[in-house]
């Protein structure tokens, strides 16, 4: 996008500032991002992240931001409680001129804007095994700031978000109709699914036996949505809050590991190098289960690989439905990146299967 059509967006929110830059950045495969750079009267620089809302993902982008405005000022009020610095430990929305909490433009595209968190940065991999010890203490830790957030005001951003067997439906769905006439080419893939079909229940089925609670969760934990600070590489707080909806702690844990506990990247296309690193999932699940565990139930922390495993082929199958359907949901940068990042999640579900033994053992380990 044009940089005079970003600071008319962006005119909306901020008054006398003068924007003087404004940029693509980030890696997210859902909204557009932008880093806008304006220069005060006085001389001060001040940076804002402005994103365009993707309304084909979020049919009703108001709702996004209304959850978002009231669990950022909840976590704010519990920041400010605990001593902490509740403008770098969460996310804060900027109001636009109207007061609302987004600016919808003349093309229909919803824009929200937060005050960007400088002297910080996201990874796609993890750098150090103990910034993913400390990441795993981040996502315990958001839950339990979130604990007694009223989980019924919430709005469903996405319907089924996390519900494994309702994603298996959709790729059924998407095989039979098969819109982009690509089903034949992944029938490897599609047999790979078919085989997992009873596993993808085991969550949504423990939690209509009422075995597993359903709690407020982020249900977007990968690792470059924590925000780390660049001086310490200490997490300063989780990003991306769209997905915050009721649901799975397990699906807090499994998405976290889905992407920080891989030897290779979410697309990686040279196969032999996708696996589970043990060494990464131990320390995240010590980070994760010292910050939380007393809060879960025995259930719930025996399903935390299970979850590992969940999320890693639901997005896998997510992936490959995307391919299927002609790649309309996730942002791509060449035709088959879908299949490609498909495949990757579905060698690490392998791994992980091969494994098992001992990602259970580790769980045992520091869950006592
Ligand atoms: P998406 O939904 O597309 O993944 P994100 O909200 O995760 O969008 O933003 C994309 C990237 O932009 C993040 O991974 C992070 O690197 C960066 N980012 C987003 N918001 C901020 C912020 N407030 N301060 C600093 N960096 C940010
Ligand atoms: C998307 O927005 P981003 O890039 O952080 C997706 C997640 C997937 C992830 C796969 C709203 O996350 O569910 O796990 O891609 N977000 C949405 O990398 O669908
Ligand atoms: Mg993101």
């Amino acid at each position: 996008m044009k940089f005079e059509e970003l600071k008319s967006i962006m005119n909306n929110f901020i008054n006398d500032d003068e924007i003087v830059s404004a940029r693509a950045f980030g890696d997210g495969h859902i909204n557009d991002t932008f880093l806008v750079s304006c220069k005060k009267s006085d001389g001060t620089i001040c940076k804002y992240t402005l994103q365009h809302i993707n309304s084909n993902v979020f049919p009703k982008p108001n709702e996004v931001m209304e959850n978002i405005v009231n669990v950022t000022t909840f976590l704010k009020n519990k920041i400010a409680k605990n001593g902490g610095n509740p403008d770098r430990q969460t996310l804060s929305v900027v109001f636009a001129k109207d007061g609302k909490s987004y600016f919808l433009d003349g093309n229909g595209l919803y824009w929200r804007t937060y005050p960007y968190i400088d002297d910080a940065l996201t990874y796609n991999m993890v750098n150090k095994p103990e910034d993913f010890y400390k990441c795993g203490s981040a996502v315990g830790q958001f839950m339990m700031l979130l604990a007694d957030y009223p989980a019924g005001s919430l709005h469903e951003t996405i319907k089924n978000f996390h519900n494994t067997p309702s994603r298996y439906n959709d790729l059924m769905k998407a095989i039979e109709e098969d819109k982009a006439g690509r089903a034949d080419s992944v029938a490897t893939e599609i047999e790979f699914v078919k085989q997992r079909k009873d596993f993808t229940e085991i969550l949504v089925k423990a939690s209509e036996k009422g075995e597993i609670p359903l709690r407020v969760t982020h249900n977007d934990t990968k690792l470059n949505n924590v925000l780390f600070d660049k001086a310490t590489d200490t997490p300063i707080c989780l990003i991306d809050l769209d997905t915050i909806m009721p649901g799975f702690s397990a699906s807090d844990f499994g998405d976290a590991i889905r992407v920080g506990a891989n030897t290779g990247a979410e697309d990686e296309q040279e196969l032999s190098l996708v696996g589970i690193d043990l060494g990464l999932y131990e320390q995240f699940t010590k980070g994760y289960l010292e910050s939380c565990k007393n809060a879960l139930t025995k259930r719930e922390i025996e399903l935390l690989p299970y979850g590992a495993k969940m999320l890693t082929l639901e997005c896998g199958m997510r992936f490959l439905t995307d391919y299927l359907n002609g790649d309309v949901y996730f942002k791509t940068h060449y035709p088959d990146h879908n299949l490609v990042r498909c495949r990757s999640q579905f060698k690490l579900v392998a791994s992980m299967e091969e494994n098992w033994d001992k990602m259970v053992e580790i769980n045992n380990k520091y869950s006592k």
